[in-house]
């Protein structure tokens, strides 16, 4: 049987991540495609329960290291479920995954190579979709502000962090500037289905950069 294919859809908060990866799955489900989505932080675990706590309670302190380490150990709790799900041929779309992990930490000071080391053995995506809006957009959209890294200038840095990974060859950029729902829905689409007609090798795993 040929494995489903991984998707990740990443981006800085309020940039629409969530509701393309809604679309996706209906688009998904139209098409006839067996697909789960993933949210991480997947807050309903026992670490996920931390996490939310932490992001949702500034009286609540973590280290940034134990932090990073939990939004690890949050994914491989679900390692397991998604190399499964591909190995059965289903697709897995990802809201965010090892690029926020990455990306938001190493934006608070720690090393980008200790920020990616405890996710090297994750399955790696064929396809990583980057929605990217000028910075002012997604600042000023509704409900910014109301978690713990939504602060204007730490996201310019997480910004800088994500970029390092463009060079990447299942990275996409989507623009989404004065872009209408429905159109960057048309973008990734493609791209997927772009990503999804060509044969499939085995799955990839992070490794180190
Ligand atoms: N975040 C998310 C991290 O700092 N590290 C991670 O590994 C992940 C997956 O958690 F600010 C941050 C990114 C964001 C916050 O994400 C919660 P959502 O998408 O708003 O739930």
């Amino acid at each position: 049987m040929t494995r489903g294919v991984l998707v990740c859809i990443e981006g800085l908060d309020r940039t629409g991540k969530t509701t393309q990866t809604t679309s996706l799955l209906e688009k998904l489900d139209k098409d006839g495609v067996d697909a789960t989505l993933i949210k991480f932080p997947e807050r309903t675990t026992p670490i996920g329960r931390i996490i939310n706590t932490y992001l949702t309670d500034t009286a609540f302190e973590l280290s940034d290291q134990s932090a990073h380490l939990l939004f690890s150990a949050n994914r491989w709790e679900l390692a397991e479920k998604i190399r499964s799900l591909l190995e059965d041929g289903k697709t897995v779309v990802l809201d965010r995954y090892v690029y926020s992990g990455v990306a938001y930490s190493s934006a608070k000071g720690l090393p980008f190579d200790w920020c990616l080391s405890p996710d090297i053995g994750l399955p790696k995506p064929d396809i990583v979709l980057f929605m990217k809006f000028k910075q002012e957009e997604n600042v000023t959209r509704e409900g910014f502000g109301e978690e713990r890294y939504e602060v204007a200038e730490f996201q310019q840095k997480v910004k800088t962090q994500f970029e390092k990974f463009q060079n990447e060859d299942n990275w996409r950029t989507i623009y989404v500037d004065n872009k209408s729902i429905e159109e960057v829905g048309e973008m990734i689409w493609t791209e997927y289905k772009v990503t999804a007609s060509r044969r499939r090798e085995a799955l990839q795993y992070f490794s180190k950069l």
